[in-house]
């Protein structure tokens, strides 16, 4: 049964997307499961094209770096042609409705100077991410519990209207992570597109930054270095972050800190350690071009390779192709 994850390249990757969702996958996913690089869910809002394929690449090379298994991993844009064909088909057997009621898109739309149409369409082309792959279970956070659900009502739409060609997915919820919180601003989530970096950790950060980032953090003024999200919500997040480092629970690592200067060394020395060997591997990577172009275009074939009877049956199914 496949399990389909993906993460877009709209930033460098940070310690919450490690510890939430890269470090599991690679310790926790199954053999058949897929992770994949969404550069085409990137375009949805304004980005520069050069940092874009850097970025896709970094990405990538972080995903293999974290130890999943090279041939589980691919790049969305390698499958433009099959991914874009399935979307219009998909965008054909979607209506204008379903697309617009999408709370992410009414959130995201807010406040952008062009709305681009990609930001309204882009729940379909999910869809064709996941129905093109196969993919049964798509593990996703309450943000896109509703994508999964486009995606579902379209697989049976098209199955009961054309034939039967897509395996109808299922929504499920990743395990709880730590939801790892901006070390500047512990009110809003660490994010891959935040524009003042201070805060986020990125995990290819040299160790130096890491300690200043982690040194720099807000806390509060309260001096009493316990785990209370509530009344510390800046502390607490420090301390969850070394819960998840060391796997322990985090009034187990409070204990023993009598300043706050003593835990954020402790944060820095946990989250470096953390990262070594992810940023090491990545590093190495990225070095060796023949070697990433290798792994990536090994993706590319295996997963266009798995995707192209079902877009052969839909297209013609659906009399076009
Ligand atoms: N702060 C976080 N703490 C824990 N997990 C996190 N994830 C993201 N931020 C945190 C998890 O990382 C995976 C990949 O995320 P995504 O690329 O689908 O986009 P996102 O959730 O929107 O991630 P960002 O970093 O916040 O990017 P931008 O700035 O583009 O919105 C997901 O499994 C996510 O839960």
């Amino acid at each position: 049964m496949t399990r389909l994850s993906g993460i877009t390249p709209s930033g460098h990757a940070h310690i919450g997307n490690h510890l939430g969702a890269i470090r599991r996958w690679a310790r926790q996913g199954r053999p058949g499961d897929l992770y994949f690089v969404s550069d085409l869910h990137a375009m949805t809002v304004s980005y520069n094209p050069a940092r874009l394929r850097k970025l896709s690449r970094e990405l990538l090379a972080v995903l293999v770096a974290a130890g999943i298994e090279p041939d589980q991993v691919f790049v969305q844009s390698d499958l433009v042609r099959e991914v874009g064909a399935l979307t219009w088909v998909l965008e054909c057997a979607c209506s204008f409705g379903e697309a617009a009621r999408m709370t992410q898109f009414k959130q995201k739309s807010e406040g952008q100077g062009m709305v681009r149409l990609g930001l309204l369409t882009y729940p379909v082309l999910m869809a064709a991410d996941i129905l093109l792959q196969g993919a049964a279970e798509v593990p996703v956070g309450d943000d896109q519990a509703q994508h999964v659900e486009l995606a579902r009502s379209l697989a049976r739409r098209f199955n009961t209207t054309y034939g039967e060609v897509f395996t109808v997915p299922e929504a499920v919820t990743p395990p709880t992570a730590a939801r790892v919180r901006d070390l500047s601003d512990p009110g809003r989530k660490m994010s891959k597109s935040t524009q003042d970096s201070a805060g986020v950790v990125f995990v290819l950060d040299e160790p130096d930054l890491i300690r200043r980032k982690v040194r720099r953090a807000v806390t509060d003024s309260l001096g009493r270095v316990e785990y209370r999200p509530q009344e510390q919500p800046g502390l607490a997040n420090l301390v969850e972050i070394l819960s998840a480092c060391v796997g322990k629970p985090p009034r187990e690592v409070v204990a023993g800190f009598s300043s706050y200067g003593e835990l954020k060394e402790a944060v820095a020395d946990a989250v470096i350690e953390e990262l070594r060997p992810l940023r090491e591997r990545a590093s190495a990577l990225l070095a060796d071009r023949a070697e990433l172009d290798r792994i990536r275009k090994a993706g590319a074939e295996r997963a266009t390779e798995r995707g192209a009877h079902r877009l052969s049956s839909a297209l013609r199914l659906a009399g076009v192709g």
